[in-house]
């Protein structure tokens, strides 16, 4: 969007009403031609804009994108969301944040896509990624920790992301272990942490970690594959309403700053309660199968300090899992 009809749009918000044409003319220091060229751009970008002779021009609404302008004057964090970038269509939003944080992008840096061509789930598996209905973003991260540390974060993404679920819905998602969120049993969003690391024993750390998540909001039943390898759904399926893509956008980003803040000051002991509070398998029994291996079967123990999945044996050894499927009995 050009840099002065998303002035006209930060004005149309903090000024509700009218704003005339003289004051946008003079505020922007171009002709009312040229105010009048962005309204039609923002026309065109299927913003509904009001012209009243007399008076001047109106908002009336503005269309569900993921734009950089819709998501930003929603957002009060402090880190998350300083870069917004999104893009019309990409293979995958955790490939181009990976290739834009290679060249140095800043922490914060956020990547969100209308759709994905190739979104990408654990394992290669693929993520479904349609036009125009859901959310598919990546976020760059720089903190200082080691390698090991890192699958971490993705318990601060699911956390944000139950939050921003509950905020903007009233619904009451569950996280269950170690990257999916559920409604009601069925999956209604993926993370998916990647990074990008020295681990030559010496210097361990990190480069960044793209924090990769997609949630289904307005996506319908008949959008969704066949062959899912579980039961899935959206918030429009859930909740019987369609979600502003860009609010909850905000949401989750605002989220999510509060608790990387957190994070860098206190660790992981917060996310880490927050998280089992709201995990699906508290107490209860579970089988994990771990590709290929044979499926272990116990009661569900937490998480440890790492993240790793702690799992009770009846004779009440506790085995750590670091990866692998958990289904609730
Ligand atoms: C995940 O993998 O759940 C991680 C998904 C991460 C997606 C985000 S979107 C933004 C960012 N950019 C990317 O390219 N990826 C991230 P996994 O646990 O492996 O689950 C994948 C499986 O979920 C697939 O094999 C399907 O069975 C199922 N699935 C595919 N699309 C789905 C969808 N939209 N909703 C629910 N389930 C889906």
């Amino acid at each position: 969007m050009h840099q002065k009809a998303a002035v006209i749009l930060r004005f149309f918000r903090q000024q509700s009403g009218f704003v005339s044409g003289e004051q946008l003319s003079r505020e922007l220091g171009i002709s009312r031609t040229a105010v009048w060229k962005h309204i039609s751009a923002l026309r065109g970008a299927g913003y509904r804009v009001e012209a009243v002779p007399s008076r001047g021009y109106r908002l009336l609404s503005s269309p569900d994108t993921l734009a950089a302008e819709e998501i930003s004057v929603q957002l009060n964090s402090g880190l998350i969301g300083t870069r917004l970038v999104n893009l019309a269509t990409t293979t995958s939003t955790n490939f181009e944040a990976f290739r834009l944080a290679e060249e140095g992008a800043g922490e914060g840096t956020v990547v969100t896509a209308e759709e994905q061509s190739k979104g990408k789930g654990r394992l290669g598996r693929i993520w479904s990624s349609p036009p125009g209905a859901n959310l598919y973003c990546s976020v760059i991260l720089r903190p200082r920790i080691k390698p090991f540390e890192a699958p971490q974060l993705t318990f601060l993404s699911a956390v944000a992301t139950a939050r921003a679920i509950e905020q903007t819905t009233g619904l009451k998602p569950e996280i269950k272990w170690p990257n999916d969120v559920l409604i009601d049993g069925k999956k209604v969003a993926g993370l998916l942490n990647e990074m990008s690391a020295e681990t030559d024993g010496i210097n361990d750390g990190i480069n960044f970690v793209i924090l990769g998540i997609g949630v289904n909001l307005n996506m319908t039943a008949d959008q969704f594959p066949g062959d899912l390898r579980h039961p899935a759904t959206s918030l429009l399926i859930e909740g019987g309403a369609k979600i502003s893509r860009a609010r909850f956008t905000a949401f989750l980003l605002n989220e999510l700053d509060r608790l990387y803040a957190g994070f860098l000051d206190h660790g992981f002991v917060q996310v880490r309660r927050e998280w089992q509070e709201r995990c699906n398998a508290n107490g209860r029994e579970v089988v994990v199968s771990n590709h290929g291996r044979d499926d272990i079967r116990g009661l569900f123990a937490g998480i440890d300090g790492d993240g790793a999945l702690l799992l009770r044996h009846p004779d009440g050894t506790i085995e750590r899992i670091l990866s692998g499927d958990v289904r609730v009995l």
